[in-house]
């Protein structure tokens, strides 16, 4: 079958295991520590988080996972093992970090570091022991799920457990923001590393980005599945977009003379069009629609409105693409896909998922059509594109946690 259904403790369980043989096979010790933190795909409320706006997204059951020991030497260096990557580096505790150019696989461990040491105040890198880690990861890399943001809660989560210091979840979600700011040079909003902290079990998370306040909004319906599929695209010219279009919205609210999207409606847009470039406008007019769109999303899952909440993933999708230009012919060609099979097939919606140019599509579809869905639209893709996609459905998950292992 083209689908990968699993299930969540059984995954995250395996991935565990196998790190922890590892671990013990490299290091002739076992863990003294494993935390996993999840990767997450979002539902609606694209590309507005950096926009006051909501965002609707669950954490995967998808993990960064990391095993970790101290290390009985006066190093004063962390050593990390990649998996994935089969590299390994060193950071130096002894020395200040600092960012570097262009960034390196581990910015996003060395960004948290820093910024947990930072919090911890004068003298804490003396606090944490030399170390060694093994990191491995079953979020898919450049896949628009969050693999990053998963690895920078996975090392904030790790720095709590061996230091004893507990940050407040906001907190720490924020601290992982600024790893990435800092050390990965890249202006995200604050969705991601909020999802892989704050995720739940059969819920999807509202944020309001403009407040920090989140609702969790029930999903325990088994008769809907969300189907996550990776186009298995990335285009890679898209380095500067999504300042850029940070850059667009930034302007374009300036010159309405609002303080927050928030205030603005479309009337407001249309009013204030004659100030705006006309890419401008298109921008504003993805924001504010999608604000929309999201709180609406939000009361359709809470009165299980499947189709409303399917139309205005479609609705959103074509915004995302029409006017905020952040889609490709990938993501457009799984979108209609899906749209073609529609709710007589067992598909209630789909649209692009993260930051776009490439990456996944999530979808609405129903819990025991989805094998044969998944596989219709694996064939029909593979053969419009010459791309074999991946396709897995996951159930929203529990955002970092700490291993017990006496359960492992
Ligand atoms: C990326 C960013 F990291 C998020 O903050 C968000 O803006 C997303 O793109 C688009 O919704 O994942």
């Amino acid at each position: 079958s083209s689908l990968e259904i699993t299930s969540s403790t059984g995954f995250l369980g395996d991935l565990v295991e196998r790190l922890t043989q590892t671990f013990v096979a490299e290091h002739s010790r076992p863990p003294e520590w494993v935390i996993a933190a999840p990767g997450r795909v979002n539902l609606i409320g694209e590309h507005i988080d950096y926009n006051d706006g909501f965002v609707l997204p669950m954490a995967i059951e998808r993990y960064v996972v990391i095993a970790a020991a101290s290390r009985n030497d006066d190093s004063r260096r962390v050593s990390l093992h990649s998996v994935n990557l089969n590299e390994t580096a060193q950071i130096d505790l002894s020395k200040p970090l600092a960012p570097s150019t262009p960034p390196t696989w581990y910015a996003y461990v060395e960004g948290v570091v820093a910024g947990f040491l930072e919090r911890m105040g004068p003298d804490a890198s003396q606090q944490l022991p030399s170390m060694d880690w093994l990191i491995e990861s079953n979020v898919p890399v450049g896949g628009g799920l969050s693999s990053s943001a998963a690895l920078e809660v996975a090392t904030a989560t790790l720095l709590e457990a061996v230091t004893g210091v507990s940050l407040a979840m906001d907190e720490k979600a924020l601290l992982c923001q600024k790893a990435e700011h800092e050390f990965a040079g890249v202006p995200c909003g604050i969705m991601d590393q909020f999802s892989s902290v704050f995720g739940q079990e059969n819920a999807f998370m509202l944020l309001d980005c403009r407040t920090q306040e989140l609702r969790h909004v029930p999903f325990s319906s088994n008769k809907i599945s969300v189907l996550i599929t990776n186009s298995n695209v990335k285009h890679e010219l898209t380095g500067g977009e999504y300042a850029q279009r940070r850059c667009e919205c930034d302007s374009a609210l300036k010159k309405l003379g609002r303080p927050s999207w928030r205030d603005v409606t479309l009337e407001i847009l249309d009013a204030g069009k004659d100030k705006l470039t006309e890419v401008e406008f298109r921008r504003g007019r993805h924001v504010v629609s999608e604000i929309d769109r999201t709180q609406k999303a939000a009361s359709a899952i809470e009165s299980g409105d499947w189709q409303q909440l399917g139309e205005l993933m479609y609705a959103s999708h074509a915004s995302l693409r029409d006017d905020y230009e952040v889609s490709c012919d990938e993501l457009d060609l799984l979108v209609d896909l899906a749209n073609k099979i529609g709710p007589a097939g067992g598909i209630h919606g789909s649209r692009m998922t993260g930051g776009g140019f490439g990456g996944c599509t999530v979808t609405l579809v129903e819990s025991d059509k989805a094998v044969e869905v998944s596989a219709i639209m694996a064939k029909q893709y593979e053969q419009q594109s010459g791309i074999k996609p991946q396709l897995f459905a996951s159930r929203p998950a529990l955002g970092a946690h700490k291993i017990d292992r006496a359960n492992t």
